[in-house]
């Protein structure tokens, strides 16, 4: 026991207290040894005659940050967390918590079993089990009501938020907010608790406060709503209940029972696979972990149309200013009033002040020149996507700009490669692709090119995560990665019709899969213009079939563009409630049959295998070109960029528990159906089932 106890926890003495310090970076999870030393660290106290309180303060960026989810895939080592819980909530002499960082989960867990806890401003505590399709385990549903209430237990664990240390103050979670050495504050408590007598306060003692139990049914149906496919939330409203129904022992089994039970779960291994992949997803192939990305603390962005609009709001939302340039000042000044409404609605809805949307607004500047950039880190070309347009940017910028600032194309189709090559320098030039609207979606897709430099690399990736997304690195490939899958979708959608599925059928077979709105939906939401000036751009490279399968130019020559001409694919009311429309039906019965397609009755299955396998497939060749390093990042995309079901674990890891060789069977069987062109399963996919395997091995 004591040569694992040397390793993550060690203990000191200050007078008569001892302070125990985790050191298990990075997040001190609590893997293993720091488990085995927090027991070993209050058999230490209570041993020790003089001792009189007990101090457990956290080395590095945080205060533990949970259980180590790393160790979740192996059988679990005693002791157990429940143990540690035991362990503290039985000491006989007041522990304290000293919070830093994040205090998450089993990290939580920990800090509530101690008789008190104090936070250094600008921590957060949470019990963020849910995200991962668990729940707590180790006593969190329990105690953390019998100190918050109820209603705010339930919002924490069924949404797995974090809090402040200044609203976990209020709400009792924690004792005191403290700036400063955390260490020496924490101290000072104790010495102040032993002053007053050195009482115990044990948060399983307490009662559980009253409440109303109409809140459990109405967070349940908004829960049901919010989380749609999602089991954990659901879950987290019947252990809540459980737990102010129960004895204290017999909830914190049944808990612990429901928490074993959850991991073991499709859902929790689906979402787990997404943390780690999310992670992974930041290693970039080819660049050392050493490589330092660039300062960025100044940026501008050229194109002051929907997506710079969006983009520039991510920059400001960091407190980066940025400078907007654009051909004219009516277009800037539409801008600057698009991006006011931003914030306005942040400000309406309560999650963002007035103080704060003024600040941000204060670091944005407009210009209709190129002059006042030169000291700029970074730019984003965010114009039309014309090549000779994006040339002529790339020029001017070369102009003025330092040597090392970097210029990021958020080109969603044109060839990087083209673009690099008309720079001067172009291990400056690398994607940086963000989805619509920018200042929402998740997804970063960084494109890199032959010659960016690896701290370029580095940049837009450590850039991404810093305005919160879920940035992935992809290579050289037409529409990367996330537009390329996208298209096989949308083109089996589309021939799907042809064979005689209708939109309202395909739209519901991929809601009910879990998708947030299906293609036809979405399609009429973005623009029928939008989706035909798409399809032009690519008709030429199209195959025959694709090419003559215009049903969205026929709904564009009807006049019918989506919500915004009052139907598309469906009818709109004045509330812009769809509906089915028959005169779709005729459209697509003329189309058929001057195409020469007769309908025939399509499966729910026929319909989520095309446009899944579909995609899988083209993703497999994806990966065998080496345009995307690993399944992983192609789950992140998937789930960040376009809804996949995060619960589902991305497109990647659904075709390895539905298993290649089925997927394979499949997409044989829709190549005899639909076309070798179409079906024909990749190479990857032929390689991984001869050998048995999946993409995760
Ligand atoms: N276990 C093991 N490794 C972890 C970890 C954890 N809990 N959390 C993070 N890491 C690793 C991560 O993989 C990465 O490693 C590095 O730390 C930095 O992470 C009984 C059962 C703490 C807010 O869900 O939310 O307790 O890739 O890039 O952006 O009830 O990590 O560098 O090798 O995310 O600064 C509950 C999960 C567990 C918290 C830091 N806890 N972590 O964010 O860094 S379940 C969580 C986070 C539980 C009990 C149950 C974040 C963070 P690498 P990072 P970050």
């Amino acid at each position: 026991m004591t040569e694992l106890l040397a390793k993550t926890v060690s203990v000191a003495k200050q007078g008569n207290i001892l302070v125990a310090t985790v050191n298990n970076p990075p997040v001190n999870a609590l893997s293993h040894s720091v488990r085995a030393g927090l027991i070993e660290a209050v058999w230490t106290l209570e041993d020790d005659a003089e001792a009189r309180a007990m101090v457990i303060v956290c080395e590095g960026r945080t205060f533990i940050a949970g259980a180590d989810i790393h160790e979740f895939k192996k059988p679990m080592v005693a002791p157990l967390l429940g143990e540690v819980i035991d362990t503290l909530d039985g000491a006989t002499k007041p522990i304290i918590a000293a919070i830093h960082g994040t205090a998450l989960g089993g990290g939580l867990e920990v800090a509530l079993a101690c008789s008190y806890r104090i936070a250094l401003e600008g921590s957060k505590v949470g019990l963020p089990e849910v995200k991962l399709g668990i729940l707590p385990g180790s006593g969190g549903t329990v105690r953390l009501p019998r100190l918050a209430g109820v209603e705010q237990a339930l919002a924490m664990i069924s949404e797995g938020g974090q809090i402040s240390a200044r609203d976990a103050r209020e709400k009792g979670i924690v004792d005191e907010v403290v700036s400063g050495d955390l260490k020496a504050a924490a101290i000072a408590f104790a010495e102040k608790v032993i002053a007053d007598g050195a009482r115990l306060r044990r948060t399983s003692d307490l009662p559980v406060p009253a409440f109303d139990p109409a809140i459990l049914e109405t967070s349940r149906a908004a829960l049901a709503k919010k989380y749609k496919g999602f089991k954990a939330p659901l879950v987290a409203v019947d252990l809540i209940k459980m737990v102010t129904e129960t004895p204290v022992a017999e909830a914190i089994a049944l808990e612990y029972q429901t928490c074993k039970e959850l991991l073991v779960s499709p859902q929790s291994k689906a979402l787990r696979h997404i943390f780690a992949a999310e992670r992974e997803a930041l290693k970039i192939d080819g660049v050392d972990a050493t490589v330092k990305p660039r300062n960025v603390s100044k940026v501008a962005i050229v194109g002051p149309g929907t997506m710079g609009r969006g983009i520039a709001a991510c920059f400001l939302n960091i407190g980066i200013p940025v400078t907007l340039i654009g051909l004219t000042d009516e277009g800037l000044a539409s801008a600057v009033k698009a991006i006011g409404k931003i914030y306005e609605g942040s400000v309406k809805r309560g999650s963002l002040s007035t103080e704060e949307m003024e600040r941000r607004l204060a670091l944005l500047t407009t210009t209709t020149t190129y002059d006042g950039i030169g000291d700029v880190d970074l730019v984003i070309e965010a114009v039309t996507e014309q090549l000779d347009v994006k040339k002529e940017v790339f020029a001017k910028l070369d102009a003025v700009l330092r040597d090392d600032a970097i210029i990021a194309t958020n080109t969603s189709f044109l060839d990087i490669e083209e673009l690099a090559g008309s720079s001067k320098n172009p291990v400056r030039v690398a994607g940086m692709h963000f989805f619509n609207p920018a200042n929402v979606m998740k997804l970063l897709e960084n494109v890199r090119a032959a010659k960016t430099a690896p701290d370029v690399l580095a940049t837009t990736t450590a850039l991404g995560k810093r305005l919160g997304k879920a940035p992935v690195m992809v290579g050289r490939s037409e529409g990367f990665v996330a537009n390329r899958m996208l298209s096989k979708r949308t083109r089996e959608a589309q021939f799907l019709l042809e064979d005689g599925a209708t939109p309202q059928q395909v739209d519901r077979v991929l809601t009910a899969f879990g998708f947030p709105i299906g293609p036809f939906a979405l399609a009429d939401l973005a623009g029928m213009d939008i989706m035909a000036a798409a399809r032009a751009a690519r008709v030429a490279r199209m195959s025959p079939r694709e090419q003559q399968c215009n049903i969205v130019d026929r709904l564009v020559a009807a006049g019918r563009l989506g919500q915004k001409s009052g139907a598309g694919y469906y009818v709109y009311d004045e509330n812009g409630k769809a509906s089915h429309d028959p005169a779709v039906d005729e459209l697509l019965d003329a189309h058929r049959k001057e195409r020469g397609f007769t309908a025939r009755a399509i499966t729910d299955e026929e319909i989520l295998e095309r446009c899944l396998f579909a995609m899988v497939n083209e993703a497999a060749r994806i990966l065998d070109e080496g345009a995307a390093a690993r399944p992983g990042d192609i789950d992140v995309i998937w789930t960040n960029g376009f809804g996949f079901p995060t619960y589902l674990g991305g497109p990647m890891f659904y075709a390895d528990q539905v298993g290649l060789p089925k997927v394979k069977a499949a997409l044989d069987k829709y190549a005899g159906l639909v076309g070798d062109q179409y079906f024909k399963p990749a190479a990857l996919i032929e390689r991984l089932v001869a050998e048995g395997k999946g993409f995760y091995g």
